[in-house]
């Protein structure tokens, strides 16, 4: 019913996949997604290579579909993140804060997919020369370390630089903004902050909870001053490297401050001293729901949008 070439290249029903975000997308939220006919994507973020291997192996055992991993480029450990993903044949990667370029050649060996993310038109070229399927386009609009450009200027401006697929990432929350991405030259999207209030997502209900109670405005950039600029919801500690930012305190005390934050809002459920990453899309994420639900809606919604249109051109 709603085909693009991405389903086809990934082996996926919908062209929707789910931002691998670090400490939030395990094993069980990948899975669900991936039995809902998306893409399903576990976060290595920082994590040691066991620890991610766990989570491939809890996912390996919850669905039959195909599922990817995102590799954080930053991470100390991504060589043994690369290893336990060669080792256990994950069929698609989607990398993050880098280059995946040196890794891609030994991936292709096992039959890896690669989808780098990028925030700008350099990074995108730059990655198109290397043996990848498609990139991941992501605005500005997006939760967690983000780019400059907002989503709707970023992804046409991609689709016209590289002979790739693109994929929509940042700022879309409903089969709105699928259909929009999709106007704009895409052939799909990544949704994160919506799948952070997923039933089978393993993240404390109080990040959850946090993003259901956000509104349009609360979704905030800091850190800007360091060079790595953060989305993350309003609270305690936005506030706290706010008034460090407007004192003029040095790069290396704001980065300080945000060290291990998203961890202690992730897993503990700390939504006042920790970091809550989200996009400028949290104030439409209004409830809980199965993954299954989330990505019907999608579809749903977007076919409407296109049956409207369709209606309209015929008038
Ligand atoms: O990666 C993200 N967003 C993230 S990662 C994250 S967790 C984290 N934990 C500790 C330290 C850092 C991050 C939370 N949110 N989005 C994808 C993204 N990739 N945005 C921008 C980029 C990017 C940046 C530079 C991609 C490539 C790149 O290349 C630089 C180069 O010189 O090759």
């Amino acid at each position: 019913m709603f085909k693009t070439e991405l389903c086809d290249k990934l082996g996926i029903e919908y062209p929707i996949i789910q931002g691998g975000m670090a400490w939030i997308a395990t094993g069980e939220l990948a899975a669900a997604v991936s039995n809902a006919g998306g893409l399903g994507v576990i976060g290595a973020g920082n994590a040691p290579g066991e620890v991610v291997q766990e989570e491939i192996r809890k996912a390996k055992e919850l669905t039959d579909k195909p599922y990817g991993v995102n590799v954080m480029l930053l991470s100390p450990h991504v060589d043994d993140v690369v290893d336990v993903i060669y080792e256990e044949e994950v069929p698609v990667i989607t990398t993050g804060a880098g280059n995946p370029g040196k890794y891609i050649e030994r991936l292709k060996e096992v039959g890896t997919k690669v989808i780098p993310v990028v925030p700008s038109v350099a990074l995108a070229k730059r990655m198109a020369r290397f043996d990848v399927e498609a990139i991941i386009a992501e605005g500005t609009e997006a939760g967690g370390h983000i780019g400059e450009l907002a989503t709707m200027a970023l992804i046409p401006q991609i689709a016209d630089a590289v002979d790739l697929p693109v994929i929509a990432a940042g700022g879309i929350a409903d089969g709105r903004g699928l259909a929009a991405a999709l106007a704009l030259g895409a052939v799909g999207v990544q949704i994160g902050t919506r799948f952070v209030c997923a039933e089978e997502c393993t993240v404390h209900p109080n990040y959850k909870e946090a993003i259901i109670n956000a509104r349009d405005r609360d979704a905030i950039v800091t850190a800007r001053s360091t060079g790595h600029p953060v989305r993350n919801l309003k609270n305690k500690l936005t506030r706290q490297i706010e008034k460090l930012e407007r004192e003029g305190a040095d790069k290396e005390k704001i980065e300080e401050l945000g060290v291990d934050r998203l961890r202690v809002a992730a897993e503990e459920g700390d939504v006042e001293e920790g970091s809550v990453m989200a996009g400028q899309v949290a104030g439409m994420v209004n409830k809980e729901e199965s993954a299954e639900e989330i990505i019907k809606s999608f579809i749903e919604e977007a076919e409407e949008v296109f049956k409207e249109k369709y209606q309209l051109i015929n008038i």
